[in-house]
């Protein structure tokens, strides 16, 4: 018998619903939900692979456990007690602060990563807390977090209203868009141009998102912070700064103006690779267009000015009067959010409240950088990691230098892998707990709502019974009992008690809270039956935004009333919301918060200093996601390669054909060479999450095709300073022919 049912894809960030056909216990397929209020049917490859992702023979069934050095099946009760037994000893000779965790991107993506992962690390009480936010967004937190108060407060292009979208550094057709939730990202850029809107793109390669646009400009990867200097200080030059109607809530407009003096269009072209007059153009459409949104992503972010490139796209939206207002750039409402309070400075935000141990980088948003975490391991003394955890991550292939992780990995007395496979990270671990496959988990957006280009609440409960197995919320949920002392046998429902006691008492005695003075006990018992993380999203929506206050507001959201609309509720477009966002102490946007200020002196040196005469960028393939789809035979092969792209020109010159050497300030690799005349002369690009050829893994398909580890090539000892994130576009590299 043939059935379906809805389920969320938790595979990127796009979240498009999907229609599941299921058959004899299993997913058989996959298609685009046409009634999903959110994505109306849209789905890529990867969705409609749902079923062999689900189904991969290589995703473990049990947990692994060392045992005389081998990793072993074990039964849940063995692996929980090697657990508490590997941790506990750990604790009891170092403490928690000893204890690193890295998080990975999937927590992004599971209902469990959202609500569990914090507990854990508080249960431990450790600051090496590491995640791919290092390697990816936190440029943008930390901008956000300056300007705004708030490092959350996302500023979403209004993609379905916008007159003009500036891409920098994002390949939505291929990434499917990111830290921006649009389901059909590609038919919402059709759409802009159908409706008479321009799309223009800046990226050093002609990607398939500049193939559609109606400009591509080809930057010299790491200078959007000087070309974005340059856009504005063309907008002071010529008269074009109009903030509208937030003018009244900016601080700082004069120090900007005075900053980017030195940055004028024509200083900057050459060291861009830019015409001036393209920069200047860019600048009076963008002041020119009714609304227009600078859209800003990984070629922004993850370079050696993130932090200032990310501040920047704002500071554009904010000079153009596009910050807060339909078709510009808005403040989505996730319902999960606390329901919003009335306006009042807040305590604003800070990096560097402590610093990592061994190179004294600054923490940010209470993270250290992913780069960092293979010294940590290895460099001895007080506070040295001795232990790790790592949940929904591969950083031997996601982060600098991993063979040198590699090692630090295999050198801690303890690791426990959360994880559905074994692959070049978790085969150092000593207990690999695997969570059900996505089937057998619930969905729920909790971080993706947030960048939401259009408010709107979807819930998908597990659509097949997870067997004689705990699902993920319940693995992180026994964790965190481990490291509280209740042991592994206590009630995982506890923990999510403690959660709800511990919220509504904060709640209830908040006078501004949609249930101030209400009583505990009965708001309580008022949350839906269900398992513990169910009952936690029922008390976040009936807290939040659209909620029902507990009966308060009846019409409002809860856990059932979002079951009983299976396509999803739609909460409406964006809407102007500056004031519940801002947080900073002055109760204003912080225009030229001081920290940015001083960073500025580095690119002014940029600037005028030589540049490398090679440097290398990433990519995505449509059919890949970072290191953990190589397994699956649908989304292998074809143009899903791990290949150098490089200019004909570039590669004549050099002589290189087939193959070629790369040297980086990490390593060197041998790789296949792709000729690609839409690469920018002096650039070469290769993909991330290749490298699978290391020994114990266990994804066989990846393996066969295993390709290699472009983060060899980086030693890890670039960040931007500000954020801790990693440079891993425009890396100097050496291309050299082979023999
Ligand atoms: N050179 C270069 N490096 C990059 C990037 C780049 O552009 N260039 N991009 C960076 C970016 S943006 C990111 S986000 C990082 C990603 O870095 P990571 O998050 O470290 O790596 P992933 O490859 O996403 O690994 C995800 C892991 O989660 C596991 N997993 C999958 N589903 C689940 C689940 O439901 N539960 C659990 N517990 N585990 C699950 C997978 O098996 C895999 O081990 O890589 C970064 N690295
Ligand atoms: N198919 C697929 N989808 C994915 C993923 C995947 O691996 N595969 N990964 C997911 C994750 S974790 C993330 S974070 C998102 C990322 O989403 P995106 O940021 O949209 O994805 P990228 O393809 O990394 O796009 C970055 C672009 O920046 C360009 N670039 C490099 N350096 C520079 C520079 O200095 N300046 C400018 N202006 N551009 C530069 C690159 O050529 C590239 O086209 O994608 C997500 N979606
Ligand atoms: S675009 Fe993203 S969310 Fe949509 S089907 Fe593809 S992988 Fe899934
Ligand atoms: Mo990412």
């Amino acid at each position: 018998m043939t059935d379906t049912a809805l389920r969320i894809c938790p595979l990127c960030e796009a979240t498009c619903g999907l229609t599941l056909t299921l058959a004899d216990g299993r997913v058989t397929g996959a298609r685009g939900d046409r009634d999903d209020v959110f994505s109306a049917g849209f789905i890529c490859p990867k969705g409609a692979s749902f079923a062999e992702l689900d189904n991969d023979p290589d995703r473990l069934a049990t947990p692994l456990v060392r045992r005389d050095g081998v990793l072993t099946e074990a039964t849940w009760d063995e692996a929980f007690a090697a657990v508490a037994d590997g941790l506990g000893g750990v604790l009891a000779q170092h403490g928690g602060g000893a204890v690193g965790v890295y998080l990975g991107n999937p927590n992004a993506h599971t209902v469990a990563g959202g609500l569990y992962t914090p507990l854990v690390v508080r249960a431990l009480g450790t600051r090496q807390v590491f995640s791919a936010s290092t390697l990816d967004q936190m440029p943008k937190h930390v901008a956000l977090g300056l300007m705004f108060g708030s490092p959350v407060a996302f500023t979403v292009p209004d993609l379905d209203r916008t007159d003009y979208l500036v891409v920098i550094g994002a390949n939505p057709l291929v990434s499917n868009g990111s830290v921006t939730t649009a389901p059909d990202f590609p038919g919402k850029l059709r759409a802009l141009r159908k409706r008479g809107g321009r799309l223009v793109v800046i990226d050093p390669a002609r990607t398939r998102t500049a193939e559609i646009a109606d400009r591509h400009l080809a930057p010299r990867p790491g200078t959007d912070a000087a070309l974005l200097l340059g856009v504005v200080h063309a907008l002071f030059d010529e008269a074009l700064v109009d903030l509208g109607p937030v003018a009244e809530h900016v601080d700082g407009l004069e120090q900007v103006r005075a900053l980017a003096d030195d940055f004028a269009p024509e200083v900057v072209a050459d060291h861009c690779g830019v015409a001036a007059s393209e920069i200047r153009v860019l600048a009076r459409e963008l002041a020119a267009a009714p609304s227009a949104a600078v859209y800003g992503r990984i070629g922004t972010s993850t370079v050696e000015f993130g932090t200032l490139g990310s501040w920047l796209v704002d500071v554009v939206n904010i000079l153009t009067g596009n910050l807060d207002r339909p078709g510009g750039v808005m403040f989505p409402l996730a319902p999960t959010a606390p329901a919003p309070r009335p306006p009042k400075p807040g305590r604003g935000f800070r990096t560097g409240r402590w610093h990592s141990r061994v190179s004294g980088y600054p923490e940010a948003l209470s993270e250290l950088p992913a780069a960092a975490l293979a010294e940590e391991i290895e460099t001895p003394g007080e506070g040295q990691i001795k232990a790790i955890v790592t949940i929904a991550g591969n950083p031997v292939l996601s982060a600098p230098d991993g063979d040198r992780l590699d090692r630090a990995l295999a050198s801690v007395d303890f690791m426990l892998s959360v994880d559905p496979y074994l692959n070049e990270t978790t085969r150092h671990a000593d207990v690999i707990l695997p969570p059900p496959p996505p089937s057998a988990s619930p969905h729920f957006d909790l971080a993706l709502n947030a960048l939401a280009v259009r408010n709107n609440a979807r819930y998908s409960p597990p659509v097949l019974p997870r067997a004689d197995r705990p699902d993920e919320a319940e693995i992180l949920a026994r964790i965190v009992l481990i490291l509280s002392g209740v042991g592994a046998d206590g009630d995982p429902a506890l923990v999510d008690d403690q959660v709800i006691a511990a919220t509504l008492a904060k709640e209830t005695a908040d006078p501004d809270s949609p249930v101030a003075g209400r009583d505990v006990d009965e708001l309580t018992a008022m949350l839906a039956e269900g398992p513990g993380y169910e009952r936690r999203l029922d008390l976040m929506l009936r807290l939040g935004a659209y909620g029902d206050a507990f009966g308060a507001r009846p019409d409002g959201l809860t856990l059932a009333a979002l079951k009983a609309a299976p396509h999803g509720i739609d909460l409406g477009p964006l809407r102007p919301r500056l004031a519940e966002v801002l947080r900073t102490p002055s109760g204003r946007i912080e225009l030229a918060p001081d920290q940015l200020v001083a960073d500025t002196a580095r690119l002014r040196e940029a600037v005028t200093s030589t540049p490398a005469a090679m440097v290398l960028i990433g990519r995505r393939h449509l059919r890949s996601n970072n290191s953990w789809m190589h397994n699956l035979p649908a989304l292998a092969g074809g143009t899903n390669r791990c290949t150098l792209r490089i200019h004909p020109d570039d590669a004549a010159e050099i002589g290189v054909t087939d193959t070629a050497r790369v040297k980086g300030p990490g390593g060197e690799l041998v790789v296949p060479v792709e000729l690609d005349d839409g690469m920018r002369r002096g650039v070469t690009s290769l993909p991330h999450g290749w490298g699978h050829d290391r020994a114990g893994t266990g994804q066989q398909v990846a393996a066969a095709e295993p390709g290699v580890n472009v983060n060899q090539l980086n030693d890890g000892t670039t960040l931007d300073p500000l954020s801790g994130t990693a440079v891993l576009n425009g890396i100097p590299v050496l291309v050299e022919p082979v023999g």
